[in-house]
């Protein structure tokens, strides 16, 4: 029973006291967030790893690539535990590493490896965090770098200083929103599907590219469309449509403003009171807005509840276990990546820290 979990793991957390230090993502569901000592999206959850070094354990709420990252920020003798191992992320799942490197054979015969006149390589690999550690590991070993929605701008005006081309994996939404508010022609970012041939592309399209976006998505800002926000505007013309950048391009360019999760808690803070918002973004956290600001109307944009459902994943009865585990003794769920892709998957995490801190 709920109350029971509850007890559970307050009492727990008490006995533990600061030998552990509990994320939680803003996509989790209420009943583990009221146990974290820090909510955040997977960029601040990942400074947030950084700052407890007396901690002797970082419980992470989320999904796996996040408790990865958590992982090569903390010091080798604080593990990082995931409550339930199989919270993964079906875009993380969309890229792995020997389609990336397939890939990157294709790109690099094509485009050759030798630098332009201004020292700009051929291609600079780009990876989402939402990504497993290899492929962060990919773009450590290749001049590359992690991006997230709340940095993705940054990121890219810095490859773009060392690189003629970018390639962006796994989010081609992220990729897309982001390059085209730079200023890049959607014309010039071709999607690279891993189970074509050159990825789909005739040699021209790929010639010609300034973004080579990979055909992945997330299934929870995928569902949001165009006809919602008519509908939600149909109903009060003076919502405001706030969505996150993994939506699909014609979302973001139909809503008032899109942005992380960081940028929307951030809206939501300063809106003036009696404030009609409709949000496109995972639905426990437009709800927790909600409560937080009584005096404005917050909805989901899809009127369909659309947790996501592998963060769902992270039910309490996880929780209260690993917790319990660990007064017993016993580390179990840890996430640690493999060393021999750890060192390259945090100079590419350890990049986007310095352009973006
Ligand atoms: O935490 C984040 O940056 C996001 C947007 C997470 C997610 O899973 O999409
Ligand atoms: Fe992955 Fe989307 Fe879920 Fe985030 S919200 S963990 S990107 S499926």
């Amino acid at each position: 029973p709920a109350e029971e979990l509850h007890r559970r793991i307050v009492a727990a957390k008490a006995a533990l006291g600061s030998r552990v230090s509990i994320l939680g993502h803003a996509y989790q569901r209420d009943e583990i967030v009221e146990h974290a000592d820090f909510v955040g999206d997977s960029f601040q959850l990942a400074q947030q790893s950084q700052r407890h070094p007396e901690a002797e354990f970082v419980v992470f709420c989320g999904v796996h690539f996040m408790a990865e990252t958590a992982d090569l920020l903390t010091t080798p003798d604080q593990p990082v535990i995931l409550p339930n191992l199989a919270a993964g992320c079906s875009m993380a799942d969309m890229a792995d590493i020997d389609s990336v490197q397939a890939c990157w054979e294709q790109l690099e015969a094509l485009y050759g490896t030798e630098p332009d006149a201004d020292g700009r390589v051929p291609v600079i690999p780009v990876t989402y965090m939402n990504s497993a550690a290899a492929l962060k590991g990919f773009c450590g070993a290749h001049g590359g770098i992690v991006c997230t929605s709340s940095n993705a701008r940054e990121v890219l005006e810095w490859a773009f200083e060392r690189g003629q081309r970018v390639l962006f994996f796994p989010d081609q939404h992220l990729g897309r929103n982001t390059a085209k508010a730079m200023g890049v022609d959607v014309a010039r970012m071709p999607v690279w599907d891993p189970r074509k041939p050159r990825g789909g592309n005739s040699a021209e399209a790929l010639a010609d590219a300034r973004v080579v976006l990979w055909r992945g998505w997330c299934s929870v800002h995928q569902r949001f469309t165009v006809e919602q926000i008519a509908a939600a505007r149909a109903a009060n013309p003076d919502v405001r449509v706030v969505v996150h950048p993994e939506c699909p391009m014609e979302v973001v360019d139909a809503a008032d403003e899109a942005g992380s999760t960081q940028y929307i808690q951030r809206v939501v803070d300063a809106a003036p009171a009696g404030t009609a918002f409709a949000i496109g973004t995972e639905v426990n956290m437009v709800r927790r807005l909600a409560d937080t600001r009584p005096d404005l109307t917050i909805d989901c944009l899809d009127p369909v509840v659309c947790p996501c459902s592998t963060m769902y994943r992270i039910h309490p009865a996880y929780l209260a276990w690993v917790l319990e585990s660990l007064l017993e003794g016993r580390v179990v769920n840890r996430v640690s990546v493999d060393p021999d892709v750890a060192a390259n998957a945090r100079t590419a995490v350890e990049r986007m820290l310095a352009v973006h801190p």
